[in-house]
């Protein structure tokens, strides 16, 4: 008898400690992404570790697939603390804090480890912490990964094969900068883009590899080009508001499990590259495996004097990072 009560007492007093007879804080996390999606992945493994790590203290809930709208309305919704997270490509930010705009620069990381050595490193931590200027808590860096071009016109070796062509492009000046200077004719617009590609709104688009296998764009564009062209990030970001709240044993916790997933996925999409290459191949694309880099790097040198760099701080760290990766 008296065993039993002491169990039952022993069990509550558990509960009670470990936090779940406490109310959980509750995280809403955006991704505009579906399941599968870089940016699940990283959103996955961040649910996973907190849940456990806080013993059940924080709960979240992913809203993907662009439930709470597209990536700028979930920063928007970030900013005001209606949502508390989201994993957010690089591009969108553009527009909410221009030091974003350093790292979208093209073909400034020549691979995975510089890109790691940057953004991991004190260069990346100030642009993270720059971002509170703009109401984000920037916690780490995941990614989608190096960008390549498809389109449903012809294969593209060279910028001259570029002329002309549709190419959506993020809600993001300097992405469309890029592909203005390379001759295209960039249309912004957010994600998803299946629809505009299988209409022929558009003739191509450029993502990682993921993408292309994820939303199954080989069934609707011919030719790949390997161009590499930018280093795609995510920002993983919590509202600055609902960040004040939290005390800093919790912050601490947050960051560190965001990092962690941050780091696990990033391992996970490299890994998964060269098979993703053999599928889109084996699906029918035709694919430019080392198209003229030289010749599209010349057509963007010039970027970095445009307004768009101009603003002191976006210009001293792009000159920084471009020194650092020299
Ligand atoms: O991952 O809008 C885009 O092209 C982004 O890369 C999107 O997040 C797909």
């Amino acid at each position: 008898m008296m065993k039993t009560r002491v169990t039952v007492l022993l069990i509550a007093a558990l509960f009670f400690f470990s936090g779940n007879g406490l109310a959980a804080t509750k995280i809403k996390l955006g991704v505009v992404t579906k399941p599968g999606s870089a940016q699940n992945i990283a959103a996955e493994k961040f649910k996973e570790l907190i849940e456990q790590r806080s013993n059940g203290a924080f709960q979240v809930k992913i809203y993907h697939s662009a439930s709470l709208g597209n990536e700028t309305e979930i920063l928007q919704q970030i900013q005001m603390n209606t949502i508390q997270m989201g994993i957010v490509t690089g591009g969108p930010f553009d527009t909410f804090n221009p030091i974003s705009r350093v790292i979208n620069y093209p073909f400034l990381f020549k691979d995975n480890a510089q890109a790691d050595e940057i953004l991991d490193g004190p260069l990346g931590t100030q642009i993270l912490k720059s971002l509170e200027s703009s109401g984000f808590k920037g916690l780490s860096f995941s990614e989608n990964g190096f960008r390549n071009l498809t389109n449903n016109k012809k294969p593209v070796n060279t910028p001259d094969d570029i002329k002309g062509l549709k190419v959506r492009v993020m809600a993001s000046a300097i992405h469309k900068a890029i592909w203005s200077a390379l001759g295209a004719n960039p249309t912004p617009m957010p994600w998803p883009i299946y629809t505009e590609l299988e209409q022929g709104v558009i003739d191509g688009q450029e993502n990682p590899l993921w993408v292309m296998e994820v939303y199954k764009f080989y069934e609707i564009q011919k030719y790949l080009s390997l161009t590499r062209h930018v280093y795609s990030y995510h920002i993983d970001v919590a509202s600055l508001k609902w960040w004040k709240t939290l005390d800093k044993k919790d912050q601490d916790m947050i960051q560190k499990a965001m990092y962690d997933a941050a780091v696990f996925q990033r391992r996970d999409n490299r890994s998964k590259d060269a098979g993703r290459l053999k599928l889109l191949k084996e699906k029918g694309m035709e694919i430019v495996e080392h198209p003229d880099v030289a010749a599209f790097r010349a057509k963007v040198a010039n970027l970095k004097n445009m307004d768009l760099y101009q603003d002191p701080e976006v210009k001293d760290m792009l000159l920084k990072i471009m020194e650092a990766v020299k």
